[in-house]
């Protein structure tokens, strides 16, 4: 496992030992109810890929949950979140009715791109999410240019701009990390470090693999978290809001994480081992950890734990549903919502 993996570390660190990070009661249950429901909802979206219902490109964001649910906790209303194609479980996490991503997988009309989407290809400015890009990297320029916007109307969001480690190699990424700094503008990116960017372990591709390093040469303090630890995900992203919210400038932060399963939908896994991928699931489940935590603390028991997860089963099952029999878009959709007018 590479460096920082072990876990331990993070593990004390979410049990409060340092003092640093803590949850009550509600926001624990709170973070283990919104990592369940992106856990079900993808486990339920790859069912109905194998089902031939959904096309396409499909990425799955199973073992990341506890970075989008550990950034929204500390998200203010307005502050934006962008991210590449692995981006079902941001939408849910932004709070979008998992009924609209689900009827977009599956290209149907009550979806949120009115099935013309997919996938990778969903916006909602009203829960602030502003995609969905399959261009490796380039949604890197647009986070850095809502932040700009976001300066230039002097309203005090910030953007939260997700990548990948492979994306992280791209020179788009560092003509925003300049102009990020340069102009101190407010953006917290946010590295979902997962080890491998398609078939390619981060330690064949890249040269530095400390990837929250990387904007050393450009000014912009960065540092590692372990992402599969809600609570340090959401402590890193608090203090890094806060500086670029304060007018600071960039912050990176460098999410230690993990998916589980393949890249996109047919993945030969050459790249791995089976064994390395059961040892993550096994010790260090981001889900698993939260239910822990809750045990330890006396807030749930085995029986709360269930019935939040058919809590959760139902409303996703109530998604695939929709998604199954919302009709498909008229062909007079075709050249709608292509164009937009300029705001004046
Ligand atoms: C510019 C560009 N180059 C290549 C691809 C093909 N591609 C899609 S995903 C991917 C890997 C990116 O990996 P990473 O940034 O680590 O994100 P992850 O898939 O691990 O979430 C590649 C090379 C692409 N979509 N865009
Ligand atoms: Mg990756």
């Amino acid at each position: 496992m590479a460096r920082g993996q072990t876990g331990e570390a993070g593990r004390r660190k979410a049990n409060g030992a340092d003092g640093n990070a803590a949850a009550g009661k509600d926001e624990l249950l709170k973070y283990y109810r919104d990592m369940l429901l992106i856990r079900r909802f993808e486990e339920r979206a790859g069912q109905l890929y194998g089902m031939g219902l959904i096309g396409g490109f499909c990425h799955l964001y199973i073992g990341q949950e506890a970075i989008a649910v550990g950034v929204q906790a500390i998200k203010e209303p307005g502050d934006q979140v962008i991210t590449g194609y692995r981006d079902h479980g941001h939408m849910l996490a932004c709070g979008m009715d998992p009924r609209e991503v689900m009827a977009e997988l599956t290209g149907r009309a009550g979806g949120s791109s009115k099935g013309k989407g997919g996938s990778m290809h969903m916006f909602s400015t009203e829960a602030d999410f502003y995609g969905g890009h399959g261009i490796v990297g380039g949604q890197v320029s647009l986070g850095a240019g809502l932040a700009l916007a976001n300066k230039y109307r002097n309203n005090g969001k910030v953007s939260f701009t997700y990548f990948g480690d492979g994306a992280a190699n791209q020179g788009q990424v560092y003509e925003s990390f300049n102009m990020a700094e340069l102009w101190k503008l407010p953006v917290v990116f946010v590295i979902e470090n997962n080890q491998y960017a398609m078939g390619t372990s981060i330690e064949r591709s890249s040269s530095e693999t400390r990837l929250h390093k990387r904007g050393v040469s450009f000014g912009i303090p960065g540092e590692e978290v372990d992402g599969m630890d809600v609570l340090a995900v959401r402590d890193a992203a608090r203090k890094a809001a806060e500086h670029a919210r304060s007018g600071q400038g960039p912050y990176i932060l460098e999410m230690k994480t993990y998916r589980y399963r393949g890249h996109s939908m047919s993945d030969p896994a050459k790249y791995r081992t089976r064994e390395e991928v059961d040892e993550v699931r096994k010790t260090r489940d981001p889900i698993d950890h939260v239910e822990e935590l809750l045990e330890q603390h006396g807030w749930a028991d085995e029986a709360a734990l269930k019935a939040i997860d058919a809590e959760v089963k139902k409303i996703v099952a109530d998604a695939a549903e929709f998604a199954r029999t919302s009709p498909e878009p008229e062909p007079s959709e075709l050249y709608t919502d292509v164009y937009t007018e300029a705001a004046q």
